[in-house]
């Protein structure tokens, strides 16, 4: 699926803004068909946004089930002959969506695109509606998969019921992304993908385009590569193959060089279809211990982020996103984690452009009890239901963001009981999936687990861990975390002789909370604790990168161990640094 893009061919109008809202409070509307007619007893709801911290209504912001939202839009008659699209970034989690009444289209999955031709459905030169149903819930079939509980005791009124999920992330739910219209002509370029390579100074573009529509078979394609000052570098005819570019300029952190690939389709020598897709030459492997970028050793400082602000929740929001990149750049980090799900397109355009690498993960979280009489790999939690799923969203994630030279690495799960025998089985299907779909990434599974209990280490690339060294375990004892750190990551080296990433280590810290010698809260706990993690980064040369949890404060759901939120962000969630954010600035703009 094509991020949309203006071209000469291709149009796209904003459905983003104001859109009508409306809580389901028995979740009956569909029944109902609500689609049928405007909605009434409506409430302004901004799109994209989580609508849970817009209002002051706890129903809203905790309700478990259906929302609505719905606007009006014109399509004018210059439209008539064109393919419209209708694109929704990303609906959490699960969506129906109806134009002028009728259902278009439905889709499960909170964090990945979906879209729908709607051109038969369109009334012109008059007013369109468009309805969408969000429904929030998360059963074991979802990723991330969650569950009702059902009270039935004498403390709870009758019916009672919470949503349960094991991640730690609020459950922010609505239209996350924009929602737009475009089109495209009604023979229309459908795909590219694009691998690159490099052979000395040449960079090589492998690429296959697909075309689809009336007499698609018919239509001459036409690749032509540009560089950044407008001149033409390459150029091929056909639906797939090789464009080479002497003395090419590789994408890299500290050059992110995008090349302009323009695609078009050619009938009777005319132009029809035109698409730009910016392309970053550069290449990825694992070779021993190292981690390797346009084959150099490459060491990943960072973070694992989240899509979370005040207000906006998941919303995406231009100005928290460009934001955020003007603080990893300041800081010195040269890359992050999209933990723990697909983050919106525009976030990794954003990383194409300012060189940030991006280990891109699949919204598989909170498939752990953390108790081992609690298994999770069964018939009852995770099961073929749950595979079945995670497969699907695996082919949306990497159909999504394959051509990305941002994206170094595919994260199939986050702390997942990978200590479990079934997990073997399970991630393997998943690995292979990947692997079928793209061969040129190395695949992690973000781990929990310590070295000698996981079954899956050997499906891997790279060893990401996650390990919280005096704060879960021996609070407060900052003493023991090299002692125990560098013999756990020996060991994991020992076993599987794969690079390590160490993909979260923190302290939950207040802005604020001073204290000499550190206790855990305090700015300088935060400090002391990541300055010895990261004397044994340097000790370890299979260490080939440091992902701190977390870049900035955010939203959880409530619990005595979080206040209001978690804390570990080195910024906070209003994005202003803590002491950390100066001492990482140091280490990293420091080291290569
Ligand atoms: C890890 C999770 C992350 C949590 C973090 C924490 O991967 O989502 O937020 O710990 O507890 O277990 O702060």
């Amino acid at each position: 699926m094509l991020y949309p893009r203006e071209t000469k061919s291709r149009e796209i109008k904003d459905l983003s803004g104001i859109w009508k809202f409306k809580l389901d409070k028995e979740n009956k509307g569909y029944e109902e068909k609500w689609y049928l007619e405007p909605l009434k007893e409506t409430i302004p709801m901004p799109v994209p946004a989580s609508y849970n911290d817009i209002t002051q209504d706890p129903e809203i912001r905790d309700h478990i089930g259906d929302v609505w939202y719905e606007r009006n839009f014109w399509v004018s008659s210059a439209w008539v002959n064109k393919r419209i699209v209708l694109r929704v970034g990303s609906a959490t989690h699960k969506a129906k969506v109806f134009v002028n009444g009728k259902e278009v289209i439905e889709h499960k999955g909170g964090f990945l695109p979906f879209e729908v031709e709607i051109s038969k459905y369109i009334n012109f030169d008059v007013e369109n509606r468009v309805t969408i149903l969000v429904n929030n819930v998360l059963d074991w079939t979802c990723l991330p998969p969650g569950f009702i509980k059902n009270y039935n005791d004498p403390f709870h009124p009758s019916g009672y019921r919470t949503q349960e999920y094991l991640f730690d992330f609020l459950n922010y739910a609505g239209i996350h992304r924009p929602v737009i219209l475009y089109t495209t002509p009604k023979t229309y370029i459908s795909d590219i993908t694009v691998i690159t390579e490099i052979q000395d100074k040449k960079g090589i573009i492998n690429y296959e385009v697909k075309v689809e529509g009336q007499e698609c078979d018919k239509k001459e394609v036409r690749v032509t590569v540009v560089d950044k000052e407008g001149k033409k570098v390459a150029e091929n005819i056909g639906k797939s193959g090789i464009l080479e570019i002497s003395d090419a300029q590789f994408w890299e952190p500290d050059n992110p060089y995008l090349y302009a690939l323009k695609v078009e389709t050619i009938e009777d020598g005319v132009v029809e279809d035109l698409y730009t897709l910016p392309v970053g030459i550069r290449t990825v492997k694992v070779e021993g211990n190292k981690l390797l970028l346009n084959n150099k050793p490459i060491y990943l400082k960072g973070f694992g982020k989240h899509e979370d602000a005040d207000i906006r929740g998941k919303g995406y929001d231009p100005v928290i996103a460009v934001k955020d990149f003007n603080l990893l750049k300041w800081i010195g980090a040269n890359s992050f984690r999209t933990s723990h799900y697909p983050y919106a397109e525009e976030i990794l355009n954003l990383a194409d452009e300012q060189g940030i690498l991006i280990i891109d993960e699949a919204p598989a979280v909170g498939m752990n009890f953390f108790n081992k009489n609690e298994k999770v790999f069964c018939k009852d939690r995770v099961n073929e239901e749950t595979l079945k799923h995670h497969i699907q969203v695996i082919r949306e994630l990497i159909t999504r963001d394959k051509n990305h030279p941002c994206v170094i690495m595919w994260s199939v799960a986050n702390e997942a009981a990978t200590y479990e025998e079934e997990a073997y089985e399970y991630f393997k299907k998943v690995v292979d999936e990947v692997k079928k779909l793209d061969s040129t990434r190395p695949v992690t599974i973000v781990e929990s687990s310590f070295p000698d209990e996981t079954k899956v280490g050997n499906l891997v690339d790279v060893i990401c861990v996650n390990r919280y060294y005096s704060w879960y375990t021996d609070c407060g004892k900052l003493d023991l975390i090299e002692f125990q750190l560098e013999k756990e990551l020996k060991r994991w080296y020992e076993l599987f002789k794969k690079p390590i990433i160490v993909s979260e280590y923190g302290a939950d810290t207040i802005a604020g909370f001073h204290s000499d010698p550190p206790v855990m809260f305090s700015e300088e706990y935060q400090c002391e604790m990541l300055e010895r993690f990261h004397r044994v980064f340097d000790r370890l040369d299979f260490v080939v990168g440091e992902h701190i949890w977390n870049f900035a404060d955010f939203a959880t759901k409530q619990a005595v161990h979080r206040v209001m939120g978690n804390r570990k962000g080195v910024f906070t969630r209003q994005r202003q640094p803590k002491a950390a954010a100066f001492l990482l600035k140091k280490r990293w703009c420091e080291k290569k």
